[in-house]
């Protein structure tokens, strides 16, 4: 594609893309998305219409740059524990070595999270022949702290799982909380040195109100529903994340990477789709949102389109809520 990106529009149209995680890497603004296909789906609760069979990763030289498809980085036929739906993913870079985390579902229908290895932002990608040992759910988002740790957040509710899992075993008719109980918050672990397990079993991290109490299940416009994103800002953790069936993009803060956060508003206000997901990232001297909807395909929930649009602190470090389809 040789067309300069321009925001709020789709970076690419040749192909369906979604859920896009954005990383500065080698000076570029490197994005990798879902791949979703052009099939024509019926939309249901578990998300079977998401039944993506591979990644490609797209690269932005800055503002007014067309945007790059390197290509096919990764496809499903060569994760031997994968069987489906290759959702979101992420990647990092540690040990000259760029780690691509990705959620599928392995042949027992119960996502996991794998790692594949390359020596390019853009891939290839060689995948670790098992999943993750202890990871679950989906939409892994890596964080790479200033001490050099690394952590992995996860954790999606309906498709996503996450509600099958809060005995520390996957149980198929596993239930989330009632509406007056404490929402299930996304699941953070830090990783290995080399970047391929766990160090620790995840833990659940906690999203507060200024009181201090738990945002409740029942707060659906607030409460955790998946896609977590995890950026610093002046010393500041930024837990953004959205709230699924209210469709909007909102953060909370900490001082601590693994929380507990305090709920601070609204990013991004709902999309066309159902869908809402979204990335952080510092390029230069701006940050930017990168974010999907469904508009190139005149509103089909699986298939989707990455945008960007610059995103803006205030000075006591809140962050402007973006209404994409207002200038
Ligand atoms: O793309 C499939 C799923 O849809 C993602 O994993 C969720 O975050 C939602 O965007």
């Amino acid at each position: 594609m040789t067309k300069p990106v321009q925001p709020n529009e789709p970076i690419v149209t040749h192909i369906y893309t979604a859920d896009p995680s954005a990383h500065v890497f080698e000076g570029k603004i490197y994005i990798y998305p879902s791949h979703d296909q052009d099939h024509e789906m019926v939309s249901n609760d578990n998300g079977d219409q998401y039944d993506m069979e591979d990644y490609h990763v797209l690269s932005i030289d800055g503002e007014g740059a067309p945007c790059v498809d390197h290509g096919e980085a990764l496809h499903l036929k060569d994760v031997p524990w994968a069987k489906q739906q290759m959702w979101a993913p992420d990647a990092a870079f540690k040990n000259d070595t760029y780690y691509l985390y990705f959620p599928a579902r392995d042949h027992d229908d119960i996502f996991r999270i794998g790692v594949a290895t390359g020596s390019s932002p853009a891939g290839p990608f060689k995948p670790e022949p098992n999943y993750i040992p202890g990871s679950f759910s989906i939409d892994p988002a890596a964080f790479q702290d200033d001490d050099g740790k690394a952590y992995l957040y996860f954790g999606g509710l309906w498709g996503g799982q996450l509600e099958k899992w809060r005995t520390g075993q996957f149980n198929d008719n596993g239930e989330g909380p009632a509406a007056d109980e404490p929402a299930l918050g996304p699941k953070v672990a830090e990783l290995t040195e080399d970047m391929l397990s766990f160090k620790e079993a995840p833990a659940e991290i906690s999203i507060v109100d200024d009181n201090g109490n738990p945002i409740l299940a029942g707060d659906e416009e607030r409460r955790y529903f998946e896609g977590p994103w995890v950026h610093k800002y002046n010393g500041l953790y930024y837990l953004s994340y959205s709230t699924g069936t209210t469709h909007s993009i909102v953060y909370a803060v900490s001082d601590s990477p693994k929380g507990p956060y305090v709920f601070k508003g609204k990013i991004l206000t709902p999309v066309v789709g159902w869908t809402t997901h979204h990335s952080i990232v510092q390029f230069k001297d701006k940050w930017y949102l990168f974010y999907h909807d469904s508009s190139l395909s005149g509103g089909a929930d699986n298939k989707r389109c990455v945008k960007f649009t610059e995103l803006k602190y205030n000075e006591d470090g809140t962050i402007q809520t973006i209404d994409p389809y207002k200038s």
